[in-house]
């Protein structure tokens, strides 16, 4: 990136500031206080799955230092914070018995948070489905659908009379293809049929979780949280526009089609054929539950490109019946993901969603953010690429706003550096930075940058 001039901004009053994490990247406590095992214990302690063998048995301890993390927060001058709940902490078998002392856990962090002044933003399922339920099919078994809904309408009683604001499901496009058809996440599956069943029965149960929650209380602000990109064509040779047309349907239309219009792509499931037979009669009218909000998390543009005669598409495992593409090569300028650097994508991905949903509710922006692992030295961690990318994003989003889009808040990923998945700990996508070895937590330059962020509502001149 180049350092560019930019004018300040502001937000529109009321806008929310908050940061996101997630139970199994930053909660550890995996085999305290009567906890099940969930998915990704299961994975991350399997040779060969994740970096370096790190596994979210402690990650940043986030389960005994909730007191120290939430004054941290506060200190950070956070608005709100979008955090998951472990689905195996509360029943650790999935269905069934609840587990006092993890509903005890969740109900000390929101009172802890409100005692703050920060508004609790829960998020019922990020992918730590409790192994119990794995055992007998997981999300590919539709009983499950109806577990869900039992555990969204317990979570409700326990919390919903401190917490209005909730979302179902966080990225339900990654546990689906990532986990069952790519095998990268928990449970590993490459079985295509499996993974477009998941990512049918989690938009069913997110229907389902919907109606029981409203049914155990009014006035909740309920959302489900998807993770949109622009597909586009970089590099030679172009790839086909039907084969993006195919990733796009994948990628996004089928969440927002499903969930804002009650039906998925035509395109996608006359390419699915006997891959989707697990949508039965009525499914879409439950899926199609009016929302008060919706989530978006956004990262980059997927770059893809098309094959030369006789170059492996494995690459693209992700994606059911997509042939003939794969990744496109990785830009000079990158994040440690890997990932190019595409602010003016953001903007765009925003407006496309606005002019082709207008049922589309109340946006939030849950997630947003970048890895880059820059050393504490002294006591202080300099990351100017972190503030760069936020600034720039911010400004995308803001842009987008002036254009119509109706976004009534931002949350940085992440409060803290934690596990990230099948790369461990090594890529860094904290405001806040973590020692693994002592779990001291050190705030970035990018968090006084932020801090600074919400107090004025918006950005300072030229501070990119
Ligand atoms: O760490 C993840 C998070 O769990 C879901 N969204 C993307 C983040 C960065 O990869």
């Amino acid at each position: 990136m180049t350092m560019t001039e930019h004018a300040a901004i502001t937000f529109p009053d009321g806008f929310l500031w908050g940061a996101a994490t997630a139970a199994y990247q930053i909660e550890g406590a995996a085999h305290d206080g009567g906890r099940g095992l969930s998915v990704w214990d299961t994975f991350s302690h399997t040779e060969g799955k994740v970096a370096n063998r790190h596994t979210g048995d402690i990650a940043c301890d986030h389960y005994h230092r909730v007191e120290q993390d939430v004054a941290m927060m506060a200190q950070l001058g956070l608005q709100s914070y979008r955090f998951s709940i472990a689905w195996s902490r509360v029943m650790p078998d999935g269905r069934g018995h609840v587990n006092a002392e993890g509903l005890a856990f969740y109900q000390r962090l929101v009172d802890l948070l409100l005692a703050h002044g920060i508004t609790p933003c829960p998020t019922l399922f990020h992918w730590d489905l409790p192994q119990g339920l794995e055992e007998i099919g997981g999300f590919r078994n539709r009983d499950t659908v109806s577990w869900f809904g039992d555990y969204a309408a317990l979570m409700v009683r326990e919390l919903g009379d401190r917490v209005s604001m909730w979302s179902t499901f966080n990225e339900p496009w990654c546990y689906a293809y990532l986990g069952h058809a790519a095998g990268l996440h928990a449970p590993g599956l490459t079985d295509p049929r499996a993974a477009v069943t998941v990512a049918h029965h989690e938009l069913l149960a997110h229907g389902l979780a919907v109606r029981a929650m409203r049914a155990e209380r009014d006035g909740l602000q309920l959302g489900i949280v998807i993770n949109p990109s622009n597909i586009r064509s970089e590099g030679a040779p172009a790839a086909p526009a039907a084969q993006i047309r195919l990733i796009d349907a994948i990628h996004n239309r089928w969440w927002f089609d499903g969930t804002l219009r009650g039906e998925y792509p035509a395109d996608l499931l006359a390419s699915y054929g006997a891959l989707a037979d697990a949508i039965q009669p009525g499914d879409m009218e439950t899926i199609a539950q009016p929302l008060d909000w919706m989530g978006i998390n956004y990262y980059f543009d997927i770059l893809v490109r098309g094959v030369e005669a006789g170059e492996p598409t494995d690459r693209m495992g992700a994606y059911p019946t997509v042939a003939g593409v794969t990744e496109a090569d990785e830009r000079d300028e990158h994040t440690d993901m890997g990932w190019p650097i595409t602010p003016e994508g953001f903007t765009e991905l925003l407006l496309r969603l606005h002019d082709e949903y207008p049922n589309m509710p109340p946006i939030y922006i849950t997630e947003n953010g970048c890895a880059y692992d820059d050393p504490v030295v002294a006591g202080r961690c300099a990351d100017p690429r972190r503030i760069e990318y936020l600034d720039l994003h911010l400004r995308a989003l803001r842009d987008a706003m002036r254009r119509g889009v109706d976004v009534r808040g931002y949350y940085q990923w992440s409060l803290m550096d934690n596990f990230e998945w099948a790369l461990g700990y090594d890529k860094r996508f904290g405001l806040v930075h973590v020692d693994f070895e002592t779990l001291q937590r050190t705030p970035r330059d990018s968090a006084l940058w932020y801090r600074d962020v919400i107090t004025r509502n918006g950005l300072a001149a030229g501070s990119s």
